[in-house]
């Protein structure tokens, strides 16, 4: 599907802040300023965007431990979200959940997770609501190839199955949970355990923005009308450790480096647009300044906000009904 300037534009400048957004937490985590465990999306934008940024509000995703990106994707706001790592009360969880945690439901996002497989039964609540109530909405949980052998994750696939769920799970296949490569992990492939399911599978080059748009729009479209779950299988890589502080030693020297420089999705994503002449680099220059200072902007906000306090401890923690 052709996209327009104005998507394309926004396809960069989402995946740039991500990236930005990202690469600055790296740095900021290392000074021991921020509380609690951060693990980054770096290297992984475009499948966050690809998929997010044809859904809406009402469409809900459920994300990982490595959340920041579909956050943003999903348009949570930046300042929010980095006062909300920092701990602070201004946070989009009023600084009680940190980087695992964030959640904005007013933007459909359900939630970090610090389950690992704890996404994909969520979607199926979301996705049952979904056709239940004839929202024409449609659920989608990212989950990485560790969570793909959960059975949480393999239940999850057999209930939108039967179910007939909007639902679409989006397996983020980095190649690694922790330090344990999928290669010895997953057993079979996962479009295999899809098929097994009745749930069609399209693989997918994680690092080409323009292949994870295209596979999700067929998947969203197969949803909303009616034509129940699919899997995307999304290859790609991080270009931090599994966490921060991780001295990542089960990686091969070189490894991510020749990533970054060869498959990067933003270099290829900045490549095929300037190519077709559908944007130029000086435009594409100006959004990274832009990510550039929105981000800085945000840990200069974080850093001045103040953390809860004790009268704000028994807030949010159960839900009057
Ligand atoms: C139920 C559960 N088991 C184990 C863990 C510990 N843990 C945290 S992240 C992780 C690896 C997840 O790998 P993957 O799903 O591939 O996601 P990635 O980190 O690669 O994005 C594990 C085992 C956990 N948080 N939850
Ligand atoms: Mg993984």
């Amino acid at each position: 599907m052709q996209m327009n300037r104005a998507d394309l534009l926004h396809a960069y400048r989402t995946m740039r802040t991500i990236r930005e957004f990202e690469e600055r937490l790296h740095l900021e985590f290392a000074t021991g300023e921020i509380p609690g465990f951060v693990h980054l999306y770096a290297g992984e934008e475009a499948s966050a965007v690809g998929v997010c940024m044809q859904l809406t509000d009402r469409d809900k995703i459920a994300s990982t431990h490595r959340g920041h990106g579909h956050c943003i994707a999903k348009g949570v706001e930046v300042q929010g979200m980095m006062s909300e790592i920092y701990g602070r009360k201004d946070g989009v969880c009023g600084g009680k959940g940190g980087s695992m945690h964030i959640a904005d439901l007013s933007k459909g996002m359900l939630g970090a997770n610090g389950i690992v497989g704890g996404g994909p039964p969520l979607i199926c609540g979301a996705a049952l609501t979904a056709k239940t109530l004839k929202t024409g909405g449609v659920a989608v949980a990212f989950y990485g190839d560790g969570a793909s052998n959960q059975g949480t994750t393999l239940e999850s696939l057999n209930l939108a199955s039967i179910w007939k769920l909007p639902a679409i799970f989006v397996c983020e296949d980095n190649g690694y949970a922790e330090s344990t490569a999928s290669s010895y992990s997953v057993g079979g492939s996962q479009a295999r355990r899809a098929e097994g399911f009745g749930i069609p599978c399209q693989e997918v080059d994680g690092f080409d923005f323009f292949a994870v748009h295209e596979a999700a729009r067929v998947a969203i479209e197969r949803a909303r009308n009616g034509g129940g779950p699919s899997m995307l299988h999304v290859r790609l890589a991080r270009y931090f450790g599994h966490f921060e502080g991780d001295a990542t030693t089960y990686r091969a020297p070189g490894e991510v480096d020749r990533i970054r420089n060869e498959q990067d999705c933003l270099r290829r994503f900045r490549q095929s647009v300037t190519d077709a002449a559908l944007l130029d680099s000086g435009e594409l220059d100006a959004v990274d300044r832009e990510a550039a200072e929105a981000v800085e902007m945000s840990v200069r906000g974080a850093k001045a906000g103040a953390p809860p306090t004790e009268a704000d401890l028994l807030t949010d923690v159960y839900v009057a009904y």
